[in-house]
């Protein structure tokens, strides 16, 4: 099993607008007829607007010295974008204020997660990922199956930064996202039905994509998980630290842990993504339910307000299998 998904040398694209599900899912949203794709062989989803940027993104450029943030969506990748863009960038949260956190790091495949008519305005971010001066912090969903081939040979062998989080947190997460940002205007009950099927839009299926990364064998990855960044975040950003060879003082330590506080992140306009509004906003994209932004409510254990007991079952059960493969416990 170890090393199954390391090497993957060519895909094929599968469209999947005719399953019943991704039926519902396109009727229950809000711009995205366009349909989606099962990207083979491994089998993640994606809408087929991305099968523009695949190949782009698998003959990319890496760098050694590169930092990759790899998740799975709303595992706390923002949070750990800020962090390492911090520790790389000797704590200056000044610079950090007046610079947009997708300025300062950029989102590879973002352009092929949106339905094309909400892209033109958005840069290349292949390109720009390309043009952004090293050490390079580069954020992807990508399961590690859809890395740049360098990576997945091991031909460089930049640093990699995997954080996960429970399913159900990460599934409730996903919804509000999909709300305030990507037009679904459905139940969360349908919401978590695509989800455990692995049909929830982008990057699914969940324990697969986390699978990728765990069972990869890939040299020089940490693996961080979102509940222990609430549980002691000075902990994980000392750890962090060392993986990227950089250390700071216990006083430094703590104004970093501070800046990466929830309260903080929500009034700090570089990172509360108010812009990433404002733009589905402009296309109807955006059906907010709580009245709250992208960074929502940052809690461990929000999934009691929306899961039924039984799928909160089944996706423990899906949790148990990760954890049989991999030895990883969400
Ligand atoms: S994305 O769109 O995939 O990049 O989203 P991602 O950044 O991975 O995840 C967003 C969730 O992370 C929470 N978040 C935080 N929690 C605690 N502290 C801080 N500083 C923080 N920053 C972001 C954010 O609120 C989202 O989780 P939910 O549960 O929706 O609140």
């Amino acid at each position: 099993m170890q090393g199954e998904y390391a090497i993957e040398e060519s895909y094929n694209v599968e469209n999947i607008t005719s399953n019943p599900l991704i039926q519902k899912l396109i009727g229950a949203s809000v711009g995205h007829e366009e349909g989606f794709m099962r990207v083979q062989p491994s089998g993640f989803i994606y809408p087929t607007v991305m099968q523009q940027y695949i190949d782009r993104i698998k003959k990319f450029e890496v760098k050694d010295d590169d930092i990759w943030i790899c998740t799975f969506p709303k595992c706390g990748t923002t949070w750990t974008q800020e962090m390492v863009w911090c520790l790389m960038n000797n704590l200056d949260f000044d610079k950090s204020k007046q610079i947009d956190l997708d300025i300062r790091t950029i989102f590879l495949e973002w352009k092929g997660l949106l339905s094309p008519g909400r892209t033109s305005s958005i840069a290349d971010q292949i390109d720009l990922a390309a043009a952004l001066p090293s050490p390079r912090i580069i954020k992807t969903h990508l399961p590690f199956t859809m890395l740049p081939d360098q990576i997945r040979t091991r031909a460089k062998t930049p640093k990699l930064v995997h954080v996960v989080r429970n399913s159900r947190d990460t599934c409730v997460s996903m919804f509000h996202h999909w709300k305030l940002l990507d037009g679904f205007v459905g139940e969360f009950e349908l919401w978590s039905e695509l989800f455990y099927e692995g049909l929830s839009a982008y990057c699914s299926p969940f324990f697969k994509h986390v699978e990728t990364y765990y069972l990869s064998n890939y040299p020089n990855m940490l693996f961080l998980k979102y509940e222990d960044m609430k549980k002691d975040l000075k902990k994980s950003a000392t750890k962090t630290a060392s993986f990227v060879g950089k250390e700071f003082s216990d006083t430094d330590m703590d104004r970093l842990v501070d800046h990466l506080s929830f309260k903080n992140f929500v009034k700090n306009p570089s990172l509360n993504k108010k812009r990433h509004v404002k733009h589905a906003e402009d296309f109807g994209s955006s059906k907010p339910v709580e009245g709250k932004g992208f960074i929502r409510k940052g809690q461990v254990g929000d999934w009691v307000n929306h899961f039924s007991p039984e799928m909160s079952e089944k996706f423990l059960k899906k949790e148990d299998e990760l954890f049989e493969s991999t030895g990883l416990r969400l």
